[in-house]
């Protein structure tokens, strides 16, 4: 099926058959006409924590030795890195669940130093299994083979399609024998190599040659009475034949199922073998995507225009109910010069899903591949998204529960505001906090638009309510502004259950209330929310300047928290006194805040 949408407010619908269903929701605003199409194909889950640290990855690390020098250079320089990742380059010539002996001998220790180091490691997986090697040397394809997990040809043979390793036979993910068979071999590759998450690529399924290395059968479901505008123009172009017969129907009807399928037995499998909230990230998705997968945007290139547009893609899938999605930051193909990496980075902050990846051949774009100044601004960057970790955690637990938005297009919070419903340049994290990033080369200023409302300037606690401009050097981060609560935690360490200190932010509304709340976990366990194993407190201001605060639950599981100090922004004159619990304390008053120390400890 095909939709078209068309100039006029319609969309043109076309199919050549099949059982339709149709779900209308009714909203009334954008934000419920979401959550209600998330209710119907199921809510994201709750990512593990470091999901939401910075990711480091990149074709063509030619060793694990120079993957381990990238590792120990951000070290070296204190940038922000919870994960590092490979891509196909740690395979032994392709192959998933091998790693080279060679290149990659240092692959576990490797490993085991990101854990040391209270790191993780994400590796690459490609659905094609090589189909040609000596019998008996090559478990995943003799295994796959005695259980029957591929597709088969009109023959009854497995399928065969062309990949990296060479020859390829593509497992049938529709067919539960297929999700214990990817266990399987997941589970002893992981005793070789104890990765902590997966990177699904290639599962549209893709494939070098059309259809099989034998072409494809002549038949209605290889040459239907209408293709749609797919590339080649025909179905099987660069993926397997549509007339394949798979476990619960045929190709035709599966095909554009395979990344979710795969997605779903990979978490599977990883839940299994981790205990622990699975990480995948997949280039193929579908609707209930959200319920086993995050998602990159694929390949774009190291452009200003890449850059830009990365902003749509972001938003598009958090209305996917996809949340954990982001660009490939820098740009994949090609070199970004440095002043585009450093913008890319400042608003790769500000992805849900924050990772630098870059194309095989290429020069190395991580941060500390770039000048002093560079790699300082993208190192502020990141510390920035590390300090609002416990706010975003936090909007990633309503997105669990109630299919909200984690990034969020300006019209979702200001749907009354015909002036936001155009905007494609800016963005909120969920209701407080306004991104303006900047997307062009050399500029020294940046607009945007302020909704309605008070907005203050994050670092400069300025009300810039009528100010839409801001001046800018070459490295200055972007444009940030708050109304709301929310928590900043001012370290290094994404994780703060160390018993970091939280610092609690008040951005008053014009009328003088403000409101927000935090959900805390120990950050990895499974279902923390479903069974008990959490701590949710509210905080609101009302008009007269009084904070309260409520535990709304509490468990023993959820990690130590405390709370050191917090600000008010938006006080228009220095207060005579300060309580807190009926308490008089210290209080510094200065460009309409106030901020004073403030003890709040849950255990
Ligand atoms: O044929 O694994 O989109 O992120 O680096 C290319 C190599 C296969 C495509 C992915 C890209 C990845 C690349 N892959």
């Amino acid at each position: 099926m095909s939709v078209f949408p068309p100039p006029a407010p319609a969309l043109t619908w076309r199919t050549i058959g099949g059982i339709l269903d149709f779900y209308v929701f009714l909203g009334p605003d954008p934000g419920s006409v979401v959550e209600q199409y998330v209710d119907v194909i199921g809510r994201p889950a709750m990512p593990i924590y470091w999901a939401l640290g910075y990711h480091l990855c990149r074709w063509g690390y030619n060793s694990s030795d120079s993957t381990w020098e990238v590792v120990k250079s951000l070290r070296n320089y204190g940038i922000p890195h919870d994960t590092q990742w490979n891509d196909i380059d740690y395979m032994d010539q392709f192959k998933d669940f091998t790693f080279d002996p060679t290149n990659f001998d240092s692959l576990p220790d490797l490993v085991r130093d990101l854990h040391a180091h209270n790191q993780t490691y994400v590796i690459m997986l490609d659905p094609a299994i090589s189909s040609t090697q000596p019998k008996g040397s090559y478990w995943p394809f003799d295994e796959g083979l005695k259980r029957g997990v591929f597709m088969k040809d009109a023959e009854g043979k497995p399928l065969i399609g062309k990949v990296w390793p060479g020859q390829t036979a593509f497992p049938d993910f529709s067919d539960e024998v297929t999700h214990e068979w990817w266990f399987d071999n997941l589970r002893k590759f992981h005793e070789k190599v104890p990765f902590d998450g997966l990177w699904i690529d290639m599962n549209e399924p893709s494939n070098f040659v059309d259809g099989s290395m034998n072409g494809c059968p002549t038949n209605s479901l290889e040459n239907p009475p209408y293709t749609p505008g797919v590339l080649g123009g025909f179905l099987r172009s660069k993926t397997v034949c549509a007339s394949v017969q798979q476990k619960q129907s045929t190709h035709y009807n599966l095909h554009s199922l395979y990344g979710l399928m795969e997605a779903k037995a990979s978490a599977s499998a990883l839940k299994r073998i981790l205990s622990k909230r699975p990480f995948v990230i997949s280039r193929s998705s579908f609707p209930s995507q959200g319920l086993y997968s995050g998602h990159w945007l694929g390949d774009n290139r190291s452009q200003w225009k890449d850059l830009y547009t990365s902003i749509t893609g972001i938003l598009t899938f958090n209305l996917f109910g996809i949340p954990l999605v982001g660009a490939d930051i820098c740009g994949f193909s090609e070199e970004p010069q440095e002043e585009l990496c450093v913008r890319w980075t400042q608003l790769g902050a500000f992805y849900p899903f924050t990772r630098n990846h870059n194309t095989v051949g290429m020069k190395p774009q991580d941060p500390t591949a770039f000048s002093p100044l560079a790699r300082e601004a993208m190192k502020q960057a990141l510390l920035l998204r590390y300090s609002l970790f416990p706010f975003l955690y936090t909007l990633f637990h309503h997105a669990h529960l109630h299919g909200h938005t984690v990034a969020r297009p300006l019209m979702f919070e200001f749907p009354g505001d015909v002036k936001t419903y155009g905007i494609d340049k800016q963005f909120l994290w969920g209701r407080s906090l306004l991104v303006t990033p900047v997307l062009e080369p050399g500029v020294d200023f940046v607009g945007g638009y302020f909704p309605p409302g008070l907005w203050f300037d994050y670092f400069t606690v300025r009300l810039d309510i009528n100010k839409m401009k801001k001046s800018f050097n070459s490295v200055d981060i972007l444009f940030f502004h708050l109304r709301g609560i929310l928590f900043a935690a001012p370290n290094l360490t994404l994780w703060i259950s160390s018993g970091q200190p939280l610092h609690l932010v008040s951005a008053l509304s014009d009328d003088g209330s403000a409101s927000g709340d935090l959900f805390w976990d120990d950050g990895e366990s499974l279902d923390t929310y479903e069974t008990n194993q959490y701590t949710y407190i509210v905080f609101s201001v009302s008009q007269v300047l009084t904070m309260t605060s409520q535990v709304l639950h509490s468990s023993q599981e959820a990690s130590f928290l405390s709370v050191d100090s917090t600000s008010f922004y938006g006080v228009p004159e220095k207060p005579s006194r300060v309580l807190v619990n009926t308490r008089e304390v210290p209080f510094t008053y200065r460009d309409n805040q106030v901020k004073m120390r403030f003890m709040l400890q849950v255990h």
